[in-house]
Formats: structure tokens, C-alpha cells, sequence
């Protein structure tokens, strides 16, 4: 018996990470090879045109896997049925915003589509939200979307997960699948904390495979504070210095691998996704926070119970106060 198609929502889908996700998703990297797909791209009014541009160019891919494609620029139409949601269409910060003005914005767009999300979505629908500031914007889209659980909702930390693995490659001389135990903890910001205190290499903790070849602890420790974080944390911004625009492809390939691990299951081995807190490592419960998780291919959960030092924890909180600023200054607009 044919499989029946599962409807997968992008928003966002004329701008560039969109154009980069719908021919990958539409050829099945994210769902699989057995996983025909419907997509429905979400848009603004003056976004429109390049949607529908990008849906004849999907057209005209003839993909097996891909059933139909539907652009709009209503939310409810968007999300009817809808399986998977990619939130990926934001308000950037523009010239003289302040942090409120940019949350108010995005409030005006995750709040809707959350409803919309609510009213329309199937009743397996799961969220992840990439457009910035992701974290807080999962958690608006979540708190407006009625009886879908606060948990079906996720944002994207594995675009920094691949950047903390990409960076110990480089270092250690290793490939991917050679690495394990890497956790992003905190916001999809600057104040990220990207850990390797749990990590391996080929089996030998990070850091003392880092000590080998950089000449003691102290040099691991210093490369790991000085080079490592700061390069991990800021490397959207080195990628719009060097590429002149903002990282796209690197995003889109996280986003369908966020996806694809959640349903599909990461078995043992840990990712970093932002999940909503029940309160594991002292995070104030509802917050939508990044930790190591794993996938048994029903929702992320988060790896518990890892012993994390004063210096890490303060890292971590720090991080976790500025997810708190953003629930409270959206709560003060009367958003939230
Ligand atoms: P683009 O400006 O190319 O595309 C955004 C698209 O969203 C535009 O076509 C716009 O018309 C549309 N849009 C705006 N408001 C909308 C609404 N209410 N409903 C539907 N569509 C709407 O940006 P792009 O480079 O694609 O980046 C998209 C978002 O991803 C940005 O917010 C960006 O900051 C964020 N990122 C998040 C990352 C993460 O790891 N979480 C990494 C990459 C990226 O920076």
C-alpha cells in the first residue's frame, strides 16, 4: 500500500534558507526515502513571487517523493494538515531596533502562526523554529497554539552542534562519526555555550586528545576558552564577513537534520536541540533551551544527569539569564 503523503510547512520559503531546504526536502533527505512529501510554503505578500519561482523550479525537479507544492501567504492555509513545521521566515533587526522592538515584531509573526498551528496542524505535528531569536519564538508559536503539547516544539541549535564538531575535525584530525558527547547549552546566540567537557575522540576524552597534540592541559584549555567557544558562538558573523551574506546552507542542512534525527531517532548518540525545560539542570521550566539530547524517534530528550563544573554552570546560566530576559520582555509587551 502507497504511503500517504506527510504534509511538511515551511515559512519563510521565498528567502534563502527556504531555497535552500524545499529541493532537499522534496528529494527526501529529511523524511526518507519512503516518505512521500506535500509541501506548503508560507509567505508574505512581497515574498510571494519567489515562492512560487521556487515552486516551479521544484516542479520541474519531477521528484518521486514529492506529491504537491501549495504557496500562500495565509497561515491557517499553510499549516492545514501540517506534520512537520520549518518556522523559518523572521523579522532581521533592522537599523535602530531595539531587542523589545525585535521581539514585539517577532511576537507578530510566532503568535499567529502558532494559533494557526493550533487550529490546523495534525494532531502529530512537530515545530522547529530557525528564524531568530528562535528560541524565544518557539516559545511564543508554542503558548498560542491551544492543545498541541508545549513539547512538539523545538528551535535549532544543531547549526551550532555541526560548527562545535566541524571545529574539533579541524583540530583533532578526525572525522564526523568519530566524535561524541558535544552539547550546545543555552540560547542560539552569542552567550551559547558550546561544551566538549563530555566529548570523544575515537574514544579518548576531547580534552586530553586536545592536550596531546597542543602540548598539556593547560594549552587544551586555553585553545578550548580562547579559540574554540568565541569561534563556535560568532561564526555566523565570520561567515557573513568572509561569504558577504549570512550562513544558508549550513542552516538548511542543520534544520533537515534536526528533523530527520527527531523522528528518525539519533539512538545512543547525543545532538543539541533547544527543547522546552521541565526544569532538568535548575532551567526554569517553559523556557526553550538548548541541551544534549537524544531521539528515540518520538521527540527529543534531554540527556540527564551529566555533571557540568563551576566554570561550565556559570557559562550555562549565563546563558540561560538571557533567555529569561527575552520571556520577560516579551511577557511585558503582553505577548506571552
Ligand atoms: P531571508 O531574509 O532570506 O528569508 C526570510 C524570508 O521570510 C523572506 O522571504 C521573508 O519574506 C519571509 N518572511 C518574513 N516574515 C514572514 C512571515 N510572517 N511569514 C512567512 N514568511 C515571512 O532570511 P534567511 O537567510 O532565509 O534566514 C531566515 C531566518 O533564519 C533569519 O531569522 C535568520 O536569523 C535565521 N537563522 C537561524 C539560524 C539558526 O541556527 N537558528 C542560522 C541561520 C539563520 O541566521
Amino acid at each position: 500500500m502507497a504511503t500517504s503523503p506527510t504534509t511538511v510547512t515551511i515559512t519563510g520559503a521565498g528567502g534563502q534558507i527556504g531555497y535552500a531546504l524545499l529541493f532537499r526536502i522534496a528529494a527526501g533527505d529529511m523524511l526518507g526515502p519512503d516518505r512521500p512529501v506535500r509541501l506548503r510554503l508560507l509567505e508574505i505578500p512581497q515574498g510571494l513571487r519567489s515562492a512560487e519561482g521556487a515552486a516551479l523550479e521544484l516542479q520541474d525537479c519531477a521528484f518521486p517523493l514529492l506529491e504537491d507544492v501549495e504557496v500562500t501567504d495565509d497561515p491557517r492555509t499553510a499549516f492545514e494538515g501540517c506534520s512537520v513545521g520549518l518556522l523559518v521566515g523572521a523579522r532581521p533587526r533592522g537599523p535602530g531596533m531595539e531587542r523589545a522592538d525585535l521581539l514585539a515584531a517577532n511576537a507578530g509573526i510566532f503568535g499567529p502562526q502558532g494559533e494557526a498551528i493550533g487550529e490546523a496542524a495534525a494532531s502529530d505535528v512537530r515545530v522547529v523554529v530557525v528564524g531568530n531569536p528562535a528560541n524565544t519564538n518557539a516559545l511564543l508559536a508554542s503558548a498560542r497554539a491551544g492543545a498541541v503539547p508545549a513539547d512538539r516544539f523545538t528551535a535549532l541549535t544543531r547549526l551550532d552542534h555541526n560548527r562545535a564538531v566541524a571545529q574539533l575535525i579541524e583540530a583533532l584530525d578526525v572525522r564526523a562519526d568519530e566524535i561524541e558527547g558535544v552539547a550546545i547549552w543555552g540560547n542560539h546566540s552569542a552567550t551559547q555555550f558550546p561544551d566538549v567537557s563530555h566529548a570523544t575522540a575515537r574514544g579518548v576524552p576531547v580534552v586530553d586528545a586536545l592536550a596531546e597534540r597542543l602540548g598539556g592541559r593547560d594549552a587544551a584549555i586555553d585553545w578550548l576558552d580562547e579559540s574554540f567557544v568565541p569561534r563556535v558562538a560568532k561564526r555566523g558573523a565570520e561567515i557573513i564577513e568572509v561569504r558577504g551574506s549570512s550562513s544558508v546552507a549550513s542552516a538548511a542542512n542543520a534544520a533537515i537534520e534536526h528533523v530527520r534525527d527527531e523522528q528518525a531517532g539519533t539512538g545512543p548518540r547525543w545532538t543539541s536541540a533547544a527543547v522546552v525545560s521541565r526544569g532538568e539542570y535548575g532551567v526554569p521550566e517553559g523556557l526553550v533551551c538548548s541541551f544534549p539530547v537524544t531521539s528515540g524517534g518520538s521527540g527529543y530528550r534531554v540527556v540527564e544527569g551529566l555533571d557540568l563544573d563551576d566554570r561550565s554552570r556559570a557559562r550555562f546560566e549565563a546563558s540561560v539569564a538571557e533567555l529569561v530576559a527575552e520571556r520577560d520582555a516579551v511577557r511585558a509587551l503582553g505577548v506571552l
